[in-house]
């Protein structure tokens, strides 16, 4: 700047020629532009852009604005979705079924243009795929039914036929869970013993602690010892009480005094774990009924949610379980577990599809944060997304 200015100043005193002025202007023109520039990219750099909401981290409601019903917070399976969260976990937790069926089908239609035996090959692998043989003809057929003989020739147009009929099937039409539609609310989680009901209401309880409600466990399994205990260390990590009976005792009465005491003191959400254990599977139906029942005693609108757990790693096995609950006992939703541990997730399709009944949430690993809201877009996109 010195340099500039000071010939500039003695420029001036010496009434300079014609020529020297328009010289010395154009210099100072040209200092003053460089200047302009200077201060601009400065301020641009000091001043980001407005960065974008951050999706993975949704504003929650306060406590105290929750209290309206239309303003639930609620976790997961009811919030609006944070837009393509966590996409890099639910590859992983799919990592083993992406390598099963889904890896064979791809492996199939990896050719430019198919050979004319496709589709007893496409027929096959659909079969042994662990989605149920009712659930693979059905893909098998809508592959056939809506593509021509020349689009049967086109690997992509086959894939997608397969992906869209997967999304359809996983997308059963049922409203999201309010669960603010009661106080207390009661979801009741059933299923055979290990499938990973009592470390799924762990889970839960977590989630719904953090959306700022009031929790109450239920140790409806009252058969061992071990499992009132394991739900009361669930109870301890997401900081919820846990309501638990004399080992042995009656599982219908204890939820029952869980939901009286809830209603007293005023708890949002009671859980209740049962058991999956019996000798016979009529009595296991029996006492789920009787549950049921006694539920209705401390509340006539209860239970507002009744789940079933399944084990992914169980592949067709969850369809047969599935069936049989959904005999003996109203089903509002499935938590499928495990995904994390086995190739067999595409069983999911095939339980959607006999059943009607919603996936609400999967479980890809054994931690507190490892219980996702289903999301039938999501899932599906990852489970058939070819880029890696
Ligand atoms: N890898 C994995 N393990 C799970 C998952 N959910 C539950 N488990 C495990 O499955 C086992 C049985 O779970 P538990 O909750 O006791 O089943 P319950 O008998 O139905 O109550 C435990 O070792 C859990 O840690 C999951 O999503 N992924
Ligand atoms: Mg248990």
């Amino acid at each position: 700047m010195f340099s500039v200015t000071m010939p500039l100043a003695q420029a001036i005193g010496s009434a300079p020629s014609t020529d020297q002025t328009s010289l010395l202007v154009a210099v100072g023109l040209a200092v003053v532009v460089v200047i302009l520039l200077v201060v601009w990219r400065l301020r641009h750099k000091a001043l980001p852009s407005q960065p974008a909401a951050d999706p993975s981290t949704p504003a929650l409601p306060s406590r105290a604005t929750t209290d309206s019903p239309s303003a639930d917070p609620v976790p997961a399976a009811t919030s609006a979705k944070p837009a393509r969260a966590g996409r890099d976990e639910l590859r992983a937790g799919l990592a083993k079924t992406r390598s099963g069926f889904i890896a064979r089908i791809a492996e199939l239609l990896s050719k430019k243009q198919i050979a004319d035996d496709l589709l007893p090959q496409l027929e096959e692998v659909l079969l042994t795929a662990d989605i149920g043989p009712k659930t693979a003809e059905h893909l098998f057929s809508q592959v056939r039914a809506t593509l021509s003989r020349s689009e049967l020739k086109d690997p992509a147009a086959v894939w997608s036929v397969i992906k869209e009929e997967s999304r359809r099937l996983l997308q059963v039409d049922s409203p999201p869970v309010d669960f603010s539609a009661h106080k207390p609310f009661v979801l009741l989680v059933i299923g055979v013993n290990g499938v990973g009901k009592t470390t799924t209401i762990g889970k839960l309880a977590a989630q719904h602690v953090e959306a700022g409600r009031k929790v109450l466990l239920a140790a409806g399994d009252t058969f061992r010892a071990a499992a009132v205990e394991q739900l009361e260390i669930w109870g301890q990590r997401a900081g919820v009480p846990v309501v638990r009976g004399k080992e042995g005792g009656d599982p219908s009465s204890v939820i029952f005094e869980a939901i009286k005491r809830a209603q007293r003191e005023g708890f949002d959400l009671v859980i209740a774990d049962t058991a999956g254990r019996l000798h016979v599977k009529e009595q296991l139906m029996a006492e789920l009924q009787k549950v049921r029942r006694v539920i209705k005693k401390a509340d006539p609108s209860a239970p507002h949610e009744t789940w079933l757990v399944l084990d992914s790693t169980q592949g067709q096995n969850t369809i047969a379980q599935a069936r049989t609950f959904k005999e003996a006992m109203e089903i509002s939703g499935i938590v499928l577990t495990k995904l994390d541990g086995t190739a067999k997730g595409g069983v999911i399709l095939g339980i959607t599809h006999e059943l009607s009944v919603p996936v609400r949430y999967i479980g890809v690993g054994e931690k507190i944060g490892d219980l996702r809201a289903f999301d039938a877009e999501d899932f599906v996109d990852v489970l058939y997304d070819r880029s890696t």
